[in-house]
Order: C-alpha cells, then sequence, then structure tokens
C-alpha cells in the first residue's frame, strides 16, 4: 500500500510530512497512515498538471495514441482485481463480491474511454451548415484544460475512474484528490498511469482533508474544470468557489430516490429490487432507492415477505463468505446513521433492524432497517440517511405515486415496477430525476448518462456525456476570399 503522494509522474512526501490514520471500519483500528495534503502539494501538483497540459505531448497526441495508454492502465487493473479489492474491503468494508465488481468496473471505464478516445479522431471536428454562402464553419472539440476531481468514498477506485478515465481520454491534465475516508486504492492508480505511459503531470494524486486539499484544489486559479462527488453542502459549497473564477463544474451530489410498485409485480421480483436497491453497498449510494412507494392492496403480503428476506440478510466481515452486508465506512457515518434511525423510531413505525447487530459491536455495522408508514414530512422520508435504512409508503394511484415519488429536492434516480409497461413508462417519463429504472434498480452502465436533476447536481457523467464533460467547443469559421461578393 502506497503511503506517499504522487506529483509530476513520482511517488513523494508532502510538504508538512503529516500523516493522518486510515481506519478499517470493521474493527475500527488504523491499518494504513497517508499523507496530509495540503495547499501547498496542490499547488505543486496543479502547476505541474498545468505544464504537462500547456506544453507536454498529451493534450497532442491522436486519441488512438492515448487510447493505448488508458487501455493498458486498464489492463493492469483487470489483472490486478483481487489485490486491489481486499484493499477496498478493508477501507471502506463493503463484501468482497461487491468490491471484485467495482474493480473489474473500473477497469471497463478505463476500457471503454480508451475506445472513445480512439473515436474522437473521426468525431473531434463537426461541419456547421451556415445560412450564408462565401463563409464555411466547423466546431471544434478540444480538452478542457487542467481537472481537478474530488471524489468520496463509497466506491473510492471506480469514482475516480468515473473522473480521470474521460478527463484523460479527452486529453486534460488532473488532480485527483480521494475522500479522507478511503483514499489507498486511488494512491494505486499513479503507478498504474506510470507503467502504461502515461507522461508525467498529467495525473497527479493528493491525499487529505476536504478543507486542506479539497478547498485549495477548488480555488487554484489554474484549475479549468471541476469534478466533484460527494454531498450537496459540499457540492454547493464548491459551486461557490468555483463561480469567483468561472470554473466549469460538473457536480454529482446527493439523492433521495423513489422507487414505485404497483401490485401487478411478481412479489419475489420487488423484494429483490427493493433489497438490493437500499442494501447493497450498505446503502452508501448516491442512487440508492431509499423511499419505496407500494400500492395499497400490494403492501401486506409485499410487507411480510421483504421483511423476511431483510432478516436473512448476511452481516460480517466483507471477507467472510456469504456476507451480503459490511460494516458502514467509518464511526462518524455509523454514528450519523444510528442516528436517523433513533429520529426514525419517533417519526415512523420501525418494522425491522434498528440497530447494532449483536455481536457485531466492535465494528460500525448496522441491520437491514425498515420504516413503514412514514409520514410524508418526516424527515427520514425527506433527508438523505446513506445507509441501510429504507422508508415505505403506500399509494392509492399513479398520480399519487408520481406526486409523492417527485415531491423532494433530490433527482437523481428514480424507479417503477409494473407488468404493464405502457405504465411504467409513463410513470419513467413522469419522474424528475436524471436515471431511472424499469422493473429493477440500480444496474448501472459506463455507456449511459449518470447526473441528477434539481439538487442532485449537474451535468452528466459516464458515456459519452462523460468525455464531454472534458471537452470545450470552438466555432471555426472561414471566409472564402477568392469567391466574389
Ligand atoms: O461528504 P463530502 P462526506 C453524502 C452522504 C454522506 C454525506 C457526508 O449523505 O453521509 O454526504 O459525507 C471533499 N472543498 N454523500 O462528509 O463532504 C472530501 O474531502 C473541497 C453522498 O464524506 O461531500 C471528499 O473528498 N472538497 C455521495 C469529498 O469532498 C471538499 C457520496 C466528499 O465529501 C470540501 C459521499 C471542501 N470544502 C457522501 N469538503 C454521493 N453523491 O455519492 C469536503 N470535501
Amino acid at each position: 500500500m502506497r503511503d506517499q503522494i504522487y506529483i509530476d509522474g513520482r511517488y513523494v512526501a508532502s510538504a508538512s510530512g503529516e500523516m493522518f490514520d486510515v481506519i478499517d471500519p470493521s474493527n475500527r483500528e488504523v491499518f494504513h497512515r497517508v499523507p496530509a495534503g495540503n495547499a501547498e502539494d496542490i499547488d505543486r501538483a496543479v502547476r505541474a498538471a498545468r505544464r504537462a497540459f500547456d506544453a507536454g505531448p498529451w493534450p497532442r497526441m491522436s486519441g488512438v495514441e492515448r487510447a493505448a495508454v488508458l487501455r493498458k492502465m486498464g489492463d493492469e487493473i483487470a489483472a490486478r482485481i483481487s489485490e486491489i479489492a481486499r484493499i477496498e474491503v478493508q477501507d471502506n468494508g463493503k463484501p468482497l463480491p461487491e468490491a471484485v465488481w467495482d474493480i473489474e468496473d473500473t477497469a471497463g471505464v478505463f476500457h471503454y474511454y480508451a475506445d472513445l478516445a480512439e473515436r474522437f479522431d473521426q468525431e473531434a471536428e463537426q461541419k456547421v451548415e451556415l445560412g450564408m454562402e462565401g463563409f464555411s464553419s466547423k466546431a471544434v472539440k478540444e480538452p478542457v484544460g487542467v481537472a481537478g476531481a474530488i471524489i468520496p468514498w463509497n466506491f473510492p477506485l471506480l469514482m475516480a475512474a468515473w473522473k480521470v478515465a474521460p478527463a484523460l481520454a479527452a486529453g486534460c491534465t488532473v488532480v485527483l484528490k480521494p475522500s479522507e475516508l478511503t483514499p489507498v486504492s486511488a494512491l494505486e492508480l499513479g503507478g498504474i498511469a506510470e507503467r502504461a505511459g502515461l507522461p508525467a503531470g498529467c495525473l497527479n494524486i493528493i491525499t487529505g482533508f476536504g478543507s486542506d486539499a479539497g478547498a485549495p484544489l477548488t480555488e487554484h486559479p489554474l484549475v479549468d474544470k471541476l469534478a466533484f462527488t460527494g454531498s450537496v453542502p459540499t457540492g454547493s459549497r464548491i459551486m461557490a468557489m468555483a463561480a469567483k473564477d468561472i470554473k466549469t463544474l460538473s457536480l454529482e451530489l446527493g439523492g433521495k430516490s423513489p422507487l414505485v410498485i404497483f401490485a401487478d409485480t411478481p412479489i419475489e421480483d420487488a423484494v429483490e429490487w427493493i433489497l438490493f436497491g437500499i442494501f447493497w453497498n450498505q446503502g452508501e449510494v448516491c442512487s440508492a432507492t431509499s423511499r419505496v412507494l407500494i400500492e395499497e392492496r400490494a403492501f401486506e403480503a409485499l410487507m411480510e415477505r421483504l421483511v423476511a428476506e431483510a432478516q436473512k440478510i448476511r452481516i460480517g466481515h466483507g471477507l467472510e463468505d456469504g456476507v451480503l452486508l459490511g460494516p458502514l465506512v467509518s464511526p462518524v457515518q455509523h454514528e450519523k446513521v444510528l442516528n436517523w434511525i433513533e429520529t426514525g423510531k419517533k417519526e415512523a413505525r420501525l418494522v425491522t433492524g434498528g440497530g447494532v447487530p449483536p455481536g457485531l459491536e466492535g465494528g460500525c455495522y448496522v441491520e437491514p432497517t425498515i420504516f413503514a408508514d412514514v409520514p410524508e414530512e418526516a424527515t427520514i422520508w425527506t433527508e438523505e440517511i446513506f445507509g441501510p435504512v429504507v422508508c415505505v409508503k403506500t399509494f392509492r394511484t399513479e398520480e399519487e405515486a408520481i406526486r409523492l415519488a417527485n415531491n423532494t429536492r433530490f433527482g437523481l434516480a428514480a424507479a417503477v415496477m409494473s407488468d404493464d409497461l405502457d405504465r411504467a413508462n409513463r410513470v419513467a417519463r413522469a419522474f424528475r430525476a436524471g436515471i431511472v429504472w424499469i422493473n429493477c434498480s440500480q444496474p448501472t452502465f459506463t455507456e449511459a448518462p449518470w447526473g441528477g436533476y434539481k439538487q442532485s447536481g449537474l451535468g452528466r457523467e459516464l458515456g459519452e456525456w462523460g468525455l464531454n464533460n472534458y471537452l470545450e467547443v470552438k466555432q471555426v469559421t472561414t471566409w472564402d476570399r477568392h469567391r466574389p461578393w
């Protein structure tokens, strides 16, 4: 495991020499220490990225050449899945099979953006039809410059890939600031990039806290673009800081995503997707379907099965066979979620869970928790909990379901289940959310756009939209001076 930051193609100590503890949430013990990067480290990293962008080869290479580097990065990640997945389990707590998915996906993201970088050679220039003769015009896509990427802790390396891979594919250079809660896997990316042939300065990685490293990156005048995933309050602060010098910005923030279930849905399907929608990754998922709306006449039977299945979920250390729910990421997140559960007990009816599983008090574990009869104004219905806690409510009509689903300041994701696909599609169109699932919840594809409406964010990641995040569009118009007026 690396214990140095990565600047200008080299692993180095931080300017202050200060380090901070990284905690294993399964036992609350320190398992590693990494540098506490500060404004000086960020400045060195941004200047290296600036030089690499302004004078280095990377933005001037063809897409095919950049693709070769990205593909090699993906190949090395794919070859080290088991090793890196184990780092994620120790750092984040998630069960090993889920960490393996993450790292498989991470390799896939690098391979996907390698393909898009290759296509970019053909697609960077687009002819523009003008309404006047004598002039010709084209739109040219070019890298936006130095990108600052600030990422959260729920999918540590995957969230880094969602930003680093498209930024590099576009020809940008990057300064990456991982979450202080899960900084270990991201530090590996430096060596991976170097071995793949990425020129020095194109990727820099500074571990550290939000106020000490994240804020200086956000405010640095030599950064052109910021990409952030995290909480709404921090996103709002970053947006305000970015406004000072009009940086380009993409934000992926929180959610309180609804899952609407009509009575014609087979019970076993409904139960499966409710469980996956909220208990996968301990519910620490921005798109988690944390509000479930069940058509009233299906409620009793569905709840009975749901509760029975939720109680069977095996909780434990992420490396144990058969474990489906690991510890939450940190003691702070653990306490925060337990506090929400206490609030919920006053606001609604606790159906199952609601505490620390017996025997697992040493780690940051929380039982799968279900609340029913949740009033619309209850804070557990309106606020993001970011843990294995789901709120259930009934509805009578399609209109009521849509109104309840949309009555939130968030708009990241939403899901609907029904055997009537016309109805499901109607509801899908009525949702005010950026990601909508029909008859499932959570499957995420590198090719499809990802991002939120309302306070859930700005812009879209993944797919070709993710690449466009890191591109400027330049108009080039030519007057044919040999043509008579
Ligand atoms: O998030 P923050 P936290 C939600 C979730 C969770 C809550 C708090 O509800 O309980 O946020 O988590 C960096 N300038 N989500 O405190 O603060 C920080 O160092 C620049 C939803 O971890 O948003 C980290 O790298 N950067 C979410 C990153 O921002 C700053 C995933 C995220 O931290 C900064 C995670 C500052 N002033 C939490 N302050 C999702 N949408 O997936 C902090 N950071």
